[in-house]
């Protein structure tokens, strides 16, 4: 007998779906709330927002819920809290993400979200820290994701699933979001595998099909969340300008820190932006 620990997920025959149910139902019974009415997944930079949009009623660490992994990355919280906002409405916050470069295949990726919908949140708001390619654009500063290039060559769909992604990014949300600050610029997302940065070629690559913002997640997230019926909000940090854009070279410390930074500004954004909704 092997004790490896193994996850549902990872069994083609079992429905994600079935899963996400299940993990839904773990959560409320976890937390004590039935419905989670939006759900926010908070990248590098983001995680203060959680303590800003309301008052938490419960953190679980994500293991303890069917379906989610630890963590890969040092810098990502693996817990996911439960959130009761001003308004008396729930929020699902998932500090737990599963990169695609992780390997453990798509399912993985955008459990969260599905478990979110399953939750009952009808609102997915992901964020995440990213390179600018637009020369206006300053480390620290946050924007809007208007639209994605997905350039992993995946979707978490199935089978003959066909999903129309138009105005995938919620153009209501955004607006709101622009409610709130006026100043919010926005891009397109261009979701790469990574680990890797990209090369400054790729960089010019992105700019020319259409990017503004280069990153390792979100895209596959959003897409089964339009699946899920959920209204999308995209934010990204902009931690660096990407590879070739600055003359200086990348390195994951710096992209922390700007993180750092930056995390009280945006976060309470985020929290402003949460309580318009
Ligand atoms: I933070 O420059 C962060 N994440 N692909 N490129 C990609 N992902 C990122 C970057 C970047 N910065």
């Amino acid at each position: 007998m092997s004790s490896v620990v193994t996850n549902p997920l990872d069994q083609p025959d079992l429905s994600p779906f079935e899963i996400a149910r299940e993990a839904a139902g773990q959560i409320a019974e976890k937390t004590g709330i039935e419905k989670h009415d939006i759900a926010l997944t908070l990248g590098s930079g983001w995680a203060k927002a959680a303590d800003l949009i309301g008052e938490t009623v419960a953190t679980i660490p994500a293991t303890e819920i069917v379906g989610f992994s630890a963590p890969a990355v040092v810098g990502h919280v693996g817990s996911l809290r439960s959130v009761r906002l001003p308004s008396g409405k729930h929020a699902l916050v998932i500090g737990a993400r599963t990169h695609y470069y992780e390997d453990h295949g798509v399912r993985r990726v955008v459990h969260s979200v599905r478990t979110a919908a399953a939750a009952g949140a009808s609102i997915m708001i992901l964020t995440n820290g990213a390179g600018g390619i637009r020369e206006t654009w300053a480390p620290g500063q946050p924007v809007l994701i208007s639209d994605h290039i997905n350039l992993t060559a995946n979707s978490p769909l199935e089978g003959a699933t066909f999903i129309d992604l138009t105005d995938l990014y919620s153009e209501r949300l955004r607006d709101l979001a622009r409610g709130v600050d006026a100043t919010l610029d926005e891009g397109v997302y261009v979701q790469f595998r990574g680990p890797h940065y990209e090369t400054p070629a790729e960089v010019q690559m992105a700019k020319a099909i259409g990017g503004h913002i280069v990153g390792m997640s979100t895209a596959l997230e959003a897409i089964a969340a339009r699946e899920a019926g959920m209204e999308v909000l995209g934010m990204s940090l902009i931690t660096n300008l990407a590879a070739g854009i600055s003359p200086t070279p990348l390195s994951h410390a710096e992209v922390i820190e700007a993180g750092k930074s930056a995390e009280s500004v945006i976060s309470a954004l985020l929290a402003r932006i949460v309580a318009a909704l």
